[in-house]
């Protein structure tokens, strides 16, 4: 079991690798029997860190809900994490810089429009709960070594959350298959990914019914107006200075942003 004093201390290296562009060993090379519940405890005190530093969550994210995300990266069981405002990146520009190795993929996020509290939360709920969907390109950038991570890792790292770029226009779900809207990724013209909305848990709406199960748990639930990111419906590409990113979404616009120093 983890030491209480080392909670904090280890969030802590976790802000500090993203502040500093740093990236460091995997938190289970010194501690191999960290636990599930013990990373989302790391997560929940970096998160409070971030919070103390005048940082809001603007988001929650779901992670590893496609088959494309858990076999590139090896974790097989969807995981929640936070999106804050200063990741939301409003001018199409993603600066490297700012970045220690990130990689980018593609989403479809909703947003409530009443309260979803679980356990036993269904994907038509969900839905039916649903004000609006918005196409996302999400950035990912995780804090460690050569991107590589266990499950209870990449949950202390608040699931690699970096960056985001939102569709400008806000879709009505009703009506809409969201299931079926096909997706591509595109680097410089060349299309790397594609897939459809079913690639995460058979409809995106069910990633959204897991988070608030999820949370449950905790005694937490979603409420009207939340953001929720349901998990890339593609696998993640890595990025390099000059890249031009495309994304298309069947039916709810594109999105695109340029890649510099
Ligand atoms: C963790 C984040 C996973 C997703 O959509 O599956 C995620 C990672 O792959 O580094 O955001
Ligand atoms: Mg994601």
């Amino acid at each position: 079991m983890l030491a209480e004093e080392l909670y904090r201390p280890l969030a802590q290296k976790l802000v500090d690798a993203e502040m500093n562009r740093r990236e460091v060993v995997r938190l289970t090379a010194e501690y191999p029997d960290l636990t599930v519940e013990e990373g989302y405890r790391i997560q929940d005190e970096l998160i409070a860190i971030k919070q103390e530093q005048g940082h809001r969550v603007i988001a929650l994210k779901m992670g590893f809900t496609s088959q494309a995300k858990m076999k590139q990266m090896n974790v097989h069981e969807p995981i929640y994490g936070s999106v804050f405002d200063y990741m939301n990146v409003e001018d199409g520009v993603l600066h490297l810089d700012e970045l220690i190795h990130p990689k980018v993929e593609a989403e479809i996020a909703f947003i409530l429009g009443s309260d979803l509290e679980g356990p036993g939360v269904t994907g038509a709920q969900a839905l039916a709960a649903t004000a609006y969907v918005v196409p996302a390109l999400e950035i990912i950038d995780s804090r460690y070594e050569n991107f590589h991570f266990t499950l209870p890792d990449v949950l202390a790292d608040n699931t690699s959350s970096s960056r985001v770029f939102l569709g400008s226009a806000l879709h009505r779900p009703d009506g809409m298959e969201l299931d079926l809207v096909g997706v591509t990724l595109s680097i410089n013209g060349q299309v790397k990914d594609l897939g459809a909305g079913a690639a995460v848990l058979g409809h995106p709406a069910h990633s959204v019914a897991m988070l608030a199960n999820m949370l449950s748990r905790k005694g937490r639930k979603l409420r009207k107006g939340d953001m929720i990111l349901t998990g890339g419906i593609t696998g993640a590409h890595p990025l390099s200075e000059g890249d031009v990113v495309t994304g298309m979404w069947g039916g709810l616009g594109s999105i695109q942003f340029v890649v510099t120093r």
